[in-house]
């Protein structure tokens, strides 16, 4: 509970009005089956709670509150079925709060709160239902701005400006649970390593990768893992995973489980018989180095962008060298000419989403890392076999190598270093 409680401290901190975080409602799947609930990150920082529909108020105005909490209130019907549902008074104990009521009190309650903040900590356009809640409540205290003179919120505010910056940087425990994730990523990935084979479906590798996240306690997976062989791994986002592997065929995979609320995320491509062909180990061996390089970037004072032109520049350099690509590689990359076959960016922030909260950019330079910060790293190279334009030997290659990287004081951690991606230790990991 105090961690939590330290967070709103801090978050207390950066707010000058009221921040309202909300949970979703349980979504429906088909006829009567609910998708996997899965609290807001947003409000799971805060509070630690894992109720749907809940809805936390932080505010800095309010004469005594400064944490306050809505929570669905008792059902008698549902229960037999879900368990019971904690009270606001067991709410308000068991996270420390300054109050807590039942959600049929927020339309009453909401203005109360709202009244006297120039300034609403919201996030616009998730929920558009609580939207219009948020934003009636706004308008009635407009309303009376002719009879009263304290500030109704006239300005709303993204959480990217106050509570993501708290997110972006980790604490001890957070730090504690990324590695957790990175390690269950390690095992899952050599298990997939050691499944994948001719003849087996990509369904068969993403079985085994879910088994060991499931088994080493991962609540789910961190996001629908991408098992994409042959020309599949050149689509971004493949997550059919229904082929059959054949021989001869690179497999990709992007998969990592979610462990304590905290992602990983990693990417490995390996071949499925257990040798690299000659034009897929050059490719590969391109992507690595690309890799290797931005890695070594990431310390304090680096920026993101720094981090992703050392991996760009490394593969464009890479692909004039193998004949993909014609010309001067700086030119090359200032008219785009390598979205052809690098068409995403290198990092995104990693945490308990995996392309976590916090903003890229600093006074409109790219961002600066700072230590206990975490990104991923994860350039790739992609052929389409439809490329008439590439080297026959190359088409329908794809290949991304990911890891899950710690900004530390002297410079960096790489979470995932343990999965094998030097082209004979992979080699050696697929071969069973
Ligand atoms: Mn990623």
């Amino acid at each position: 509970m105090e961690v939590f409680r330290e967070r709103r401290r801090r978050l207390l901190d950066l707010i000058d009005g009221v921040a309202i975080f909300h949970a979703p409602a349980a979504s429906l799947r088909n006829c009567d089956v609910e998708h996997p609930f899965r609290q807001s990150s947003d409000l799971y920082y805060l509070t630690g709670f894992e109720e749907p529909e809940s809805v936390l108020v932080v505010t800095s105005v309010h004469p005594e509150h400064r944490a306050v909490m809505f929570v669905r209130p008792r059902d008698q019907e549902r229960e037999p079925w879900e368990g019971p549902r904690p009270t606001p008074d067991a709410v308000k104990e068991q996270l420390g709060l300054d109050a807590a009521f039942g959600l049929d009190d927020l339309g009453a309650k909401l203005g109360d709160y709202l009244a006297g903040a120039g300034r609403l900590h919201y996030e616009l356009g998730l929920d558009r239902a609580f939207d219009e809640r948020v934003i009636a409540a706004v308008r009635r205290l407009r309303g009376r701005r002719h009879r009263s003179s304290r500030p109704w919120p006239c300005c709303i505010v993204h959480p990217e400006a106050t509570l993501h910056e708290l997110r972006l940087v980790k604490g001890e425990a957070e730090i504690a649970s990324l590695r957790r994730a990175a390690a269950i990523a390690a095992a899952a990935h050599l298990a997939a390593m050691r499944h994948a084979a001719p003849g087996r479906h990509e369904y068969e590798v993403e079985a085994a990768l879910r088994e060991v996240f499931l088994r080493r306690g991962a609540a789910r997976v961190a996001f629908e893992p991408i098992v994409a062989s042959g020309p599949n791994a050149t689509l971004l986002h493949y997550t059919g995973n229904r082929r059959r592997i054949e021989a001869g065929d690179l497999v990709l995979v992007d998969a990592g489980g979610e462990l304590d609320f905290y992602a990983s995320d990693v990417t490995r491509t390996f071949p499925a018989s257990g040798r690299f062909s000659g034009p897929q180990r050059r490719i590969y061996e391109v992507v690595l180095e690309a890799e290797l390089a931005a890695i070594a970037v990431v310390r304090p004072g680096a920026t993101v962008d720094q981090v992703h032109d050392s991996a760009l520049g490394t593969m464009v350099r890479g692909l004039v060298r193998l004949g993909l690509l014609q010309g001067d590689p700086a030119e090359l990359i200032a008219q785009e000419s390598h979205k052809r076959y690098c068409p995403h960016r290198t990092s995104h922030w990693l945490g308990m989403d995996v392309h976590d909260a916090g903003s890229y950019f600093e006074g409109g330079q790219s961002r600066a890392l700072v230590p206990s910060m975490a990104l991923t790293v994860e350039p790739g190279i992609y052929v389409s076999p439809a490329d008439d334009l590439a080297p026959a030997e190359y088409r329908g290659i794809g290949v991304r190598i990911e890891d899950d990287v710690l900004v530390t004081a002297s410079g960096h951690e790489n979470l995932t270093q343990a999965i094998p991606k030097g082209v004979a230790e992979i080699e050696q990991a697929c071969r069973r």
